[in-house]
């Protein structure tokens, strides 16, 4: 049953790929705001995830399912699909090429902080990159529906040398908080890289484009698959302290750096109240 979650979910990855990416060939545009005023949905994040719980339904009845646009359904399998149709949506509605559709399937109570991440896909339409990752089974790419080459995390680099991924938030207050977090730890660094979409921040870190990830106020869905992929390709993904990855924080990075990068950013003021 095992590949055949992941075989599912990365065939459902990639029909809702083609459907976003149709959409955004047609044009986008912002359908309502969420928590902020840049907080935006737009109609295709709703369309795609409207069939990729279709597609979900029809092959495993009995799951449940946690999406960012549909909320969460109950099952009695103890299985949970973790759905971000389209995440890095301010990419999408500005037409910048980096955003992903992101399946993982958990066990346990859908929740960030007690579940076991057990498979998860990451497709970037617009360049035809499939991520994914099974628990035990290693991480994966596969370009342009090409082999599945696996990936491996970064080597072990010195902090002053290391090339840093990280996010804001939509909350403008907790944004400039980040902010200054960011301004301090770039004369630390080689440099800063701001993506723009959580699961492919979690992709760079597993395929070594980057040495480490770091954010705060991420929801579920922003993560689930991309941390399994991350921790498959080797790399640490965790919370503060013993923590698991969660709204509160995640990070990703190759072990050592992950032990050299998480008491720096609280030392620069990361730990600050959400
Ligand atoms: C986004 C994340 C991004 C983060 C944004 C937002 P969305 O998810 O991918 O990393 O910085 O604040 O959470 O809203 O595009 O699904």
């Amino acid at each position: 049953m095992s590949s055949e979650l992941l075989a599912l979910a990365r065939t459902i990855a990639v029909e809702a790929g083609e459907l976003a990416a149709r959409r955004r060939r047609e044009g986008v545009e912002v359908a309502a705001t969420k928590s902020t005023i840049v907080d935006v949905v737009t109609e295709a994040d709703r369309e795609v995830e409207r069939l990729i719980r279709g597609r979900i339904l029809d092959a495993r009845p009995n799951d449940a399912i946690l999406g960012e646009e549909g909320g969460s359904s109950s099952g009695t399998s103890g299985l949970t699909w973790v759905v971000d149709p389209i995440d890095g949506t301010v990419n999408y509605l500005y037409g910048i090429p980096h955003y992903a559709v992101s399946i993982a399937v958990v066990e346990g109570d859908p929740d960030p902080l007690t579940w076991t991440g057990l498979h998860g896909c990451v497709l970037n339409p617009a360049v035809g990159e499939l991520f994914s990752g099974s628990q035990g089974e290693g991480a994966f790419l596969s370009v342009a529906g090409g082999p599945d080459v696996p990936i491996h995390a970064a080597a072990p680099a010195p902090l002053e040398l290391a090339l840093i991924n990280t996010g804001f938030a939509y909350a403008a207050a907790t944004r400039a908080k980040q902010g200054e977090v960011a301004a301090r730890l770039l004369p630390m660094v080689r440099d800063i890289r701001r993506f723009g979409t959580a699961s492919l921040d979690l992709c760079m870190v597993a395929n070594g484009r980057t040495n480490a990830y770091f954010e705060r106020t991420l929801s579920p869905w922003d993560h689930a698959a991309g941390a399994i992929i991350a921790r498959e390709a080797g790399a640490v993904v965790k919370g503060f302290g013993d923590a698991a990855p969660s709204r509160d924080f995640i990070l990703a990075a190759e072990p050592e750096l992950a032990a050299l990068l998480e008491p720096v950013l609280i030392e620069l003021g990361s730990r600050f109240e959400l």
